[in-house]
């Protein structure tokens, strides 16, 4: 007779998604020892053979109603919309996502930020202040470094970047501080309301002991200390962050006391302002030295496809902010490079069901010209017309021929797309990196 606890007598554990996330499952499962069957609806050969350096013998298969109901649990992807996976949920299959999982196993404390925009470069700092300051800090999660993978009980912090798909399978995550940077219309292809959308982000401060509140939103968030605060306008109390306008530059403030001076930031534009706020007072919140934190902030270099420098060609300027995949972010980029040049925007790619409508007016006050691409730039011309003029493009390559030949010396083209990337690329990487190789190629 088997054993109860023979492995054939136990259900399978399931993974959902083969990519970043699903093979740290399988490393993940590996290391305890269990079996596991993965499914996925587009396999490539290889993640397939990244999987079998784990494990030889873990079986790929494309989604399976029967193996899903039949699972002890799910490990989810963050990119497999739990929709897909709501038969098995009904039937008492249990769900789970490694921030979660994470957050159940991490031993040090954690700071985790989301938000529509601004999650890379607040992490990336945070991460920077904090390592200056402390041994053994860990940055993981959305910002592309799966956060089961960090584990280590060596580690005396995790800054941890985490997305609104994540919070769906994390709604009790602990944190020792967090942030809820901003919301912007995002992912309405995921979620059925702008509301869905927001209410799960805003989950992050259920369970968070020190949160840092952008006032600009008007929440209120109940905890049981006071919380920080930062945001555009001057800060309320003494350890509040904010800013104060002066005729020339703005000021950031801590109270009364003046910080910088937002000529002295490595990185452009009000959006960066406030993420620079945002990550001091989350370094506040975990008892980093505020000046300590002043030093480090002037060697941090940004992060690449955000506002990245690329050439100068015949006098034009090319930026890379191939990351702005939404629309608010290609306002904040728009606005972040406003000096009195003239902006042709590159725009498209993938929609997300999201609108340029709401924003063109405000978009047609920094851009002259704006260059379409990819499978949404009928729908986004549509939503441009009568306020910037635009030429339809199709391809990166030719927005770039394009921009060229349209552009004057002294000109600023920018590449802050405001959709995602994979009707065209495979990822925002790819089309920044495939941005920055055609302006190159038109330098020799
Ligand atoms: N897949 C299916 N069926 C589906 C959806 C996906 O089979 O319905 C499969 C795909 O074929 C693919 C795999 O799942 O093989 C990909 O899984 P995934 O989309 O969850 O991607 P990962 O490679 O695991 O990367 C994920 C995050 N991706 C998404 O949330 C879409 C990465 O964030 C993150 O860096 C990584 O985990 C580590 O935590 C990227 C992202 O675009 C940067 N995030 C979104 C954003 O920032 O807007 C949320
Ligand atoms: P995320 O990880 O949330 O996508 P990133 O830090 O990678 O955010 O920044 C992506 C792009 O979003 C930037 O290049 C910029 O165009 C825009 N952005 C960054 N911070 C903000 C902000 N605080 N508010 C609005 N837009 C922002």
């Amino acid at each position: 007779m088997a054993h109860k606890n023979d492995k054939h007598e136990r259900k399978p554990k399931v993974i959902a998604g083969l990519g970043a996330t699903g093979l740290s499952y399988a490393r993940f499962l590996s290391r305890a020892g269990d079996d596991f069957i993965v499914m996925d609806d587009a396999v490539r050969t290889d993640r397939v053979n990244a999987l079998h350096q784990i494990n030889q013998h873990a079986q790929v298969i494309g989604f399976d109603e029967q193996v899903m109901l039949a699972a002890e649990e799910i490990l989810v992807s963050p990119g497999v919309p739990l929709k897909r996976l709501q038969s098995a949920r009904d039937a008492g299959v249990a769900l789970r996502g490694d921030v979660a999982i994470f957050g159940d196993l991490a031993k040090a404390d954690l700071v985790a930020i989301t938000g529509t925009n601004g999650k890379s470069t607040v992490t990336e700092l945070v991460y920077h202040l904090a390592k200056a300051q402390l041994d053994n800090v860990r940055v993981a999660g959305n910002i592309g470094a799966p956060c089961l993978d960090a584990l280590d009980d060596s580690v005396s912090l995790y800054v941890l970047e985490v997305s609104s798909y994540q919070l769906e399978l994390a709604p009790t995550l602990k944190s020792d501080a967090a942030v809820l940077l901003n919301l912007a219309p995002d992912h309405l292809d995921r979620y059925e309301s702008l509301d869905a959308y927001y209410e799960t982000k805003l989950v992050l401060y259920k369970n968070c002991r020190r949160p840092v509140v952008n006032r600009d939103l008007g929440l209120q968030v109940s905890c049981p200390e006071p919380y920080l605060t930062f945001g555009s306008d001057a800060p309320p109390g003494e350890d509040d962050f904010g800013l104060s306008r002066q005729t020339d530059t703005d000021l950031l403030m801590q109270g009364s006391r003046t910080l910088l001076t937002a000529a002295d930031l490595p990185l452009p534009g009000r959006h960066n302002q406030l993420n620079v706020l945002a990550a001091l007072a989350l370094g506040r919140a975990i008892g980093l030295n505020l000046d300590a934190m002043l030093t480090s902030l002037r060697d941090f270099r940004g992060m690449p496809h955000r506002s990245e420098l690329v050439a100068e060609v015949n006098g034009v300027t090319f930026i890379n902010d191939s990351k702005a995949t939404n629309p608010a972010a290609t306002l904040a980029s728009v606005r972040g490079h406003e000096s009195g040049k003239n902006i042709l925007l590159i725009l498209g790619g993938e929609i997300k069901g999201v609108s340029f409508r709401p924003l063109a007016k405000e978009l047609a006050r920094h851009v002259n010209l704006a260059l379409l691409i990819g499978a949404a730039r009928v729908e986004i011309g549509k939503s441009l017309d009568g306020e910037i003029p635009h030429i339809d493009c199709e391809t990166l390559d030719l927005a770039v021929q394009t921009a060229l030949s349209s552009a004057r010396p002294g000109d600023l083209v920018l590449l802050a797309p405001g959709c995602a990337s994979f009707d065209m690329f495979a990822d925002y990487a790819a089309r920044g990196d495939r941005f920055k190789q055609l302006v190159r190629e038109l330098l020799v």
